[in-house]
């Protein structure tokens, strides 16, 4: 009989040969360390864990990992990954994208999800640009922002994914920033715990259209106050504060979809009389 105990997986063991092609100084590089570290914490085993993504710099994701991955169209990385996680309940799925990605052609999905409450979890790497198509304007993108497809801005309101995701009925809010991997790591590996689906907001500088990002890491922050169950507290603070408070700012307890979690992926009776249940 072998006893020796398997060993101990570390970020490396979920990184895959491919190199990222990313710019260098790219935000994404950290946040694939993060999401690595994450899995590292939580032991998974690779062969345990989806990794969805649509389309975009950041959307590169699933190649660089030695998860299962997908990599599908613009926009629907949600639906993917929404599909992947009921019909393998037993996988963890950990959907990833930019804000272009996730909330222009795929907002619609956003919000659905976050009301649906699938157990997922959503990484944004926001860097309120579309970089890989090379700089226009993404609903995150500060209306005054002055360059050459938009001169002296677009003029139009920020999207708020944290309180979009709020009112849709997102149970786990978060920010993170690209630039502290471990606290970074340790957001997403609550993510990944949250039963149900959580939404973490990476803030993940495009060095390349937004080079002026890089000032990102003097104004980042941790919010000054503790996660709180109560939305419309949470969506108080987030439109109040400047968008750099980082840390989980909403967190509650609400019963995943579909109702029925026996673990197995197989429906027992109970499990479909629960889910027809008027
Ligand atoms: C249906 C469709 N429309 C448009 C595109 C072109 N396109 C590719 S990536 C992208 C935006 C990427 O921006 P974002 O999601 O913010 O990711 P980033 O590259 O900044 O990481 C667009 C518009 C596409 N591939 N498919
Ligand atoms: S264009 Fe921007 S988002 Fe894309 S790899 Fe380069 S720095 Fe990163």
């Amino acid at each position: 009989m072998n006893d020796v105990a398997p060993a101990a997986l570390t970020a490396a063991s979920y990184k895959s040969d491919y190199k990222p092609i990313w710019c260098p100084g790219c935000g994404d590089f950290t946040v694939l360390s993060a999401i690595t570290k994450a899995f590292a914490i939580l032991q998974l085993q690779p062969h345990q864990v989806g990794v969805v993504s649509g389309i975009g710099c950041s959307s590169r994701i699933p190649a660089y990992t030695t998860c299962y991955g997908f990599h599908g169209v613009h926009g629907r990385a949600l639906a993917a990954g929404t599909g992947l996680k009921v019909a393998r309940p037993d996988l963890t799925v950990l959907v990833a994208g930019g804000d272009g990605d996730g909330f222009s052609i795929g907002g619609n999905h956003f919000m659905h999800a976050c009301r649906r409450n699938v157990d997922l979890t959503y990484v944004v790497m926001d860097n309120h640009v579309y970089g890989m198509t090379k700089g226009q304007a993404s609903p995150t993108t500060e209306p005054d922002w002055d360059n050459k497809l938009a001169p002296g801005g677009t003029g139009i309101s920020s999207y708020q994914p944290l309180v979009i995701a709020l009112a849709a009925g997102a149970s786990f809010v978060a920010r993170a920033f690209s630039g502290d991997p471990n606290g970074c790591a340790e957001i997403i590996a609550q993510g990944i715990r949250h039963p149900g689906f959580s939404f973490i907001q990476v803030l993940s500088p495009c060095v390349t259209f937004r080079p002026e990002q890089r000032e990102w890491k003097t104004m980042v922050r941790p919010a000054p106050v503790e996660p709180t169950d109560d939305t419309s507290v949470a969506a108080r603070r987030i439109l109040t504060d400047d968008g750099f408070n980082t840390g989980v700012l909403f967190s509650r307890t609400r019963t995943p979809y579909p109702h029925y979690r026996s673990g197995t992926g197989k429906r027992t009776v109970a499990d479909l009389e629960a889910e027809f249940q008027l």
